[in-house]
């Protein structure tokens, strides 16, 4: 009998454990991804959970990109900066004097920044059009806001292999539409078309592939339905103000 007992027992806590494993594996896509510390320095958190965005981008692929993509720009970033004290100021300062520095912290400086404008700027939530300021800014440059994302639009489909586009602002303070390669943008002075983004659309593979395979147009349409302008407006003053001021 005891021993009967005893073996029920170590059958639960067998059972017990597999389970609690199993949990442990597996993703909770609707909680945000818990906070992540490397060597000291807190990694930008996610603002919503990982399905959030699931009617137009699914849950896996914000895990992987954030999770995995994002995540290693960052680690990487944070490697590169030990011993170099003068990367440890603010993100923008760095990269607008990047060609001073290595490829590596060009690719994994610009990753880790990329992508926190570009998750920031996604909500899935009804902000479909810029406020006042903004709005008229784009109808003056654009003619339209429907001109505008054409415009964006384009500038991300034309971008061949991997790359972003981006609304930015520049000195004069006037719009501007550009795509650059791989992880630059428009704050680098390695870039052609300057200035300071105010609305990040990444579309490298990863960004998309899982559910929209090659159709790169499908994504880009439906990455509008997912933009939140609020930020981008606030994007937007913080631009005007930091131009004034330099
Ligand atoms: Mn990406």
């Amino acid at each position: 009998m005891k021993n009967k007992i005893f073996i029920i027992m170590i059958a639960i806590f067998f059972i017990n454990n597999i389970k609690v494993n199993s949990q442990t594996n597996t993703t909770d896509y609707s909680k945000k991804p818990d906070e992540f510390v490397y060597k000291g320095i807190a990694f930008y958190q996610l603002p919503y959970s990982y399905n959030s965005l699931e009617k137009y981008i699914d849950k896996e692929t914000v895990m992987i990109h954030y999770d995995r993509h994002h995540k290693a720009y960052f680690t990487k970033y944070i490697d590169a900066m030990e011993g170099k004290p003068e990367l440890q100021g603010k993100m923008e300062d760095v990269l607008k004097k990047i060609s001073q520095y290595s490829e590596g912290i060009r690719n994994n400086l610009g990753g880790y920044y990329n992508h926190i404008m570009y998750w920031n700027i996604m909500l899935p939530g009804d902000f479909t059009s810029p406020k006042d300021k903004l709005a008229k800014a784009i109808e003056k440059k654009f003619g339209t806001l429907e001109n505008m994302k054409k415009q964006l639009s384009d500038a991300a489909l034309s971008r061949f292999g991997s790359g972003w586009a981006w609304l930015s602002v520049n000195d004069n303070g006037e719009l501007f539409i550009s795509s650059t390669a791989n992880q630059d943008n428009p704050l680098m002075d390695v870039v052609k078309e300057r200035g300071v983004p105010i609305l990040a659309l990444d579309v490298w593979e990863h960004a998309y592939y899982l559910k929209y395979q090659n159709k790169r147009k499908d994504y880009v349409d439906n990455f509008w339905k997912l933009l939140n302008w609020n930020e981008v407006d606030k994007l937007y003053e913080i631009a005007l103000k930091n131009i004034k001021q330099n």
